[in-house]
């Protein structure tokens, strides 16, 4: 038995999970090591939706040695028939001796019948090594598998008083060049970006992945309650990524059937003045869009903050102080609480320093 290692291998199929973050679409990340007699015998990760599960991957490594090994898996093995076949059945047709899991795999279809079926073939399987960096690892899967709705990272970048941009609109640039390379690996991460059409139409933003290594770019969303995006806005003519732009019924028709001839996908949420924001994450998980970066100004980020529609604030701060009052873009405009036991709180909060700059981030309690 390769007890005595259990970490040391769960690690290692963790860190492979991780580094495909990004990249499976509504699909988790996971990661696979197979042990025997103190060897790696096969290492595998999921790597794009559609093509093989992390344990197939290992054992196809495995070459047919696997019997008798250990498997160590960041998620629950699959029970169910989906776009492959169960590794349950897969690890119990290749002799695996015992399987250790990080976490449970949420998704209603396989929820401990994967472990369930294991045990049943006589395999001895412990669940629970390194569980909660495994669930971290998986949060938007999980949202997603759970609501069918898209896990939301909030992002933003301002000045230590909360400020997006001078009373000018001014904005390059506010964080570091460290703390903005965050911010394009968090695209790649991400499914969707979602801004509002006023920083489209203050910016032209292209709203795509730049990285020193190639990233994949989101889908652009845009909130555009009564269809104000320009025809030559970026996001529109430069094709480098599907567009949404999201908007109400009470719209002009004209513009909506100019978009789409455009080549952009309307989706219409609520009868207006205002786009339903619940509506929206609904209609984006049916597109099977799973996770979002909410990149918005400061109208946006209150409203879906308020609406209880985000799983995850980071907020980059410089040390930079530019005022300007109600005239000066901030990060967050809602109406407020009336007494602070009732503002929104962040649990689980973590504090980052890059520099100069520094990163705060958390999930909001649910009220
Ligand atoms: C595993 N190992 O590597 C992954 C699992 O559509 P499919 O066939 O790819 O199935 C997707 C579901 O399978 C997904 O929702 C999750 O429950 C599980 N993912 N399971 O045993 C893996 N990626
Ligand atoms: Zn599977």
């Amino acid at each position: 038995m390769d007890t005595m290692n259990d970490e040391f291998y769960m690690s290692l199929a963790l860190d492979m999970a991780e580094r495909a973050q990004g990249q499976t679409g509504i699909n988790p990340v996971v990661g696979c090591v197979i042990v025997k007699n103190g060897a790696m015998i096969g290492l595998g990760t999921h790597l794009q939706r559609g093509s093989g599960h992390a344990e197939v991957h290992a054992l196809n490594m495995a070459a047919g040695q696997a019997a008798g090994s250990t498997a160590y898996v960041t998620l629950e093995p699959c029970s169910h028939y989906g776009k492959t076949p169960p590794c349950s059945e897969r690890l119990i047709a290749e002799g695996v001796i015992r399987v250790v899991i990080a976490c449970e795999d949420p998704n209603p279809q396989v929820a401990g019948r994967g472990v369930r079926m294991l045990r049943d073939h006589g395999i001895e399987v412990e669940v629970g090594l390194l569980r909660e960096r495994a669930l971290r690892l998986n949060e938007k899967f999980i949202k997603y598998i759970l609501t069918k709705q898209p896990f939301v990272t909030l992002k933003s970048a301002s000045t230590l008083d909360g400020k997006l941009a001078t009373k000018m609109g001014d904005s390059k640039w506010i964080s570091n060049g460290a703390a903005r390379e965050i911010v394009h690996t968090l695209r790649h991460r991400h499914q969707g970006i979602m801004v509002g059409v006023n920083t489209v139409i203050a910016d032209n933003p292209s709203l795509t992945t730049r990285m020193d290594v190639p990233g994949i770019h989101p889908v652009r969303i845009i909130i555009d309650s009564s269809l104000r995006i320009p025809l030559d806005a970026a996001v529109i003519t430069d094709g480098l990524a599907p567009t949404i732009i999201v908007t109400t019924e009470s719209a002009n028709t004209v513009s909506k059937d100019a978009l789409v001839a455009a080549g952009v996908q309307v989706l219409i949420c609520g009868e207006g003045p205002r786009v339903n924001l619940k509506e929206a994450m609904v209609k984006l998980g049916e597109l099977e869009i799973g996770s979002i970066l909410l990149e918005g100004g400061g109208t946006l980020n209150g409203s879906m903050l308020e609406s209880g529609l985000v799983d995850r604030v980071i907020l980059f701060f410089a040390p930079k102080i530019s005022g300007g009052g109600a005239e000066a873009p901030g990060t967050f405009i809602f109406p407020g609480v009336e007494l602070m036991k009732d503002a929104i709180t962040l649990q689980g909060v973590e504090v980052e320093t890059l520099g100069d700059n520094v990163c705060i981030s958390g999930t909001p309690v649910p009220r």
